[in-house]
């Protein structure tokens, strides 16, 4: 399995501000409000997309930040949105907020929010009504949702390139592949997996290209099997032969001794969807070659191939393509059963030394939004509060007039409306 991992910060735009604004007509006294809403801030994405295979463009540039939305005006006019901003991320990627699994963006296409923007404020047109036809209040836009993530990639091949050392196995890679892993003309040139993604008419998958395997890898030889687990979960196998055949020996031979390593190592592996593909056909006396090995192996479909000149590679691409098909698509990865969801409460009462703490997104949210030069704004907010019953908590943990109580950033003194006799 490739892990590959990133942390990301994401910053999502902040909502633009209400405005506060009244109609100025020739001739018209008093015009009605006409403060238009801010836009909303730009949100952050994430999206799976195939092109990708590894997280590293994204761990090189952690800060991600989505604009602002821009503030109303007046005349009504809405504030300009600001732009989502989408990153791309391969297939498989897992999204970690404080370490709970979040998404995990299987399939290319796959789409998920990690920070919302926040919502425009609304202007002070919205808070007319009939016992108030001449609002002097307006929100401040939300403020974006900032946040720390983990993200990890676990990819999966979807199909195994098998082989002797030297076979051709990550030239072809390259060919059906972005990939670019090193290609030399000895033994054992691949030391780590090299993973790249296909593209076969209508889909497309994963191939990984594993180290050369000799016969006793499963004992240790060569560079052993312990590469052979990094293609056990993958759906379908592609065989490579050199078809020249490997020191002395000759294409079948190979062929051979490759599957009863295989076989040695895990009876699944044997069970996989093979697909046999003899390479290096632009040699000479490669069809007399192929004519031999077909004579040996007469019920098996064998694919001639070239890594070097491309003959037979869109002929194979649509093999393996089919051969996927055929079997049903296993997990890439463990998916999580269930994504955890945290219920906050609305706001919580603390008790501090000198003064009385109130916290909550809610809460919070509310006072960032609240202009405090607004008269009206302060007396809206502190209904709001009421109704959610923050006085209520504040006088059940002690509070007594005069108390300072802070929320977020913001203090102030605790006065409450005086009560009204019951009548
Ligand atoms: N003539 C010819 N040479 C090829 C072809 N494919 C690969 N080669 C050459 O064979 C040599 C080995 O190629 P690699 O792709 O490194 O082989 P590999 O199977 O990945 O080898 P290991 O990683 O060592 O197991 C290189 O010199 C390639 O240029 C082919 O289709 N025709
Ligand atoms: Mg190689």
């Amino acid at each position: 399995m490739f892990i590959d991992k990133a942390k990301l910060y994401v910053t999502a735009g902040k909502g633009g501000d209400g405005c506060l604004s009244f109609r100025r007509e020739k001739y018209v006294e008093k015009g009605g409000p006409d403060g238009g809403n801010g836009g909303a801030g730009g949100s952050v994405w994430f999206e799976a997309d195939f092109h990708l295979t590894t997280l590293q463009d994204l761990a090189v540039r952690p800060h991600v930040k989505a604009p602002h939305g821009n503030n109303g005006e007046s005349s009504n006019k809405t504030g300009r949105s600001g732009e989502d901003v989408v990153l791309k991320v391969p297939p498989g990627t897992l999204v970690y907020r404080e370490g709970r699994l979040l998404v995990d963006l299987k399939v290319s296409g796959d789409r998920f929010r990690v920070a919302k923007g926040g919502r425009g404020g609304r202007g002070n047109q919205s808070f007319k009504t009939s016992i108030n036809t001449a609002p002097r209040v307006a929100e401040k836009g939300e403020p974006g949702e900032i946040f720390d993530v983990d993200l990890e990639l676990k990819l999966l091949a979807d199909l195994g390139l098998v082989g002797f050392p030297n076979a051709g196995k990550s030239t072809l890679l390259s060919r059906l592949t972005k990939a670019h892993p090193k290609i030399a003309n000895y033994p054992f040139t691949t030391l780590t997996p090299n993973l790249g993604v296909a593209q076969a008419p209508g889909k497309t998958f994963v191939i990984a290209d594993i180290p050369g395997l000799i016969e006793g890898a499963h004992a240790g030889k060569g560079l052993g099997d312990e590469f052979l687990r990094h293609i056990e979960r993958t759906r379908v196998l592609v065989h490579l032969v050199d078809i020249m055949g490997f020191e002395g020996r000759s294409a079948h031979e190979t062929f051979k001794a490759l599957n009863k390593e295989l076989g040695a190592y895990s009876k699944t592996l044997l069970e996989k969807p093979q697909i046999v593909a003899v390479n290096k056909m632009d040699v000479t006396d490669a069809d007399k070659l192929l004519a031999a090995f077909r004579k040996k192996l007469k019920k098996t479909k064998i694919y001639a191939i070239s890594g070097v000149t491309g003959e037979g590679l869109p002929e194979l691409l649509i093999a393996m393509g089919k051969a996927l098909d055929e079997v049903p698509e296993a997990p890439l990865f463990l998916p999580p059963t269930h994504t955890e969801y945290r219920i906050e409460p609305n706001f919580q009462v603390a008790r501090e030394a000198d003064y009385f703490r109130v916290s909550g997104k809610k809460v919070e949210t509310l006072m960032a939004m609240t202009n405090f030069d607004q008269d009206e704004a302060v007396a809206r907010l502190q209904k709001i509060l009421r109704k959610m019953g923050v006085e209520k908590a504040l006088e059940k943990a002690g509070i007594e007039t005069g108390d300072q109580v802070a929320i977020g950033p913001h203090a102030f003194t605790y006065r409450p409306e005086p009560k009204r006799a019951k009548i």
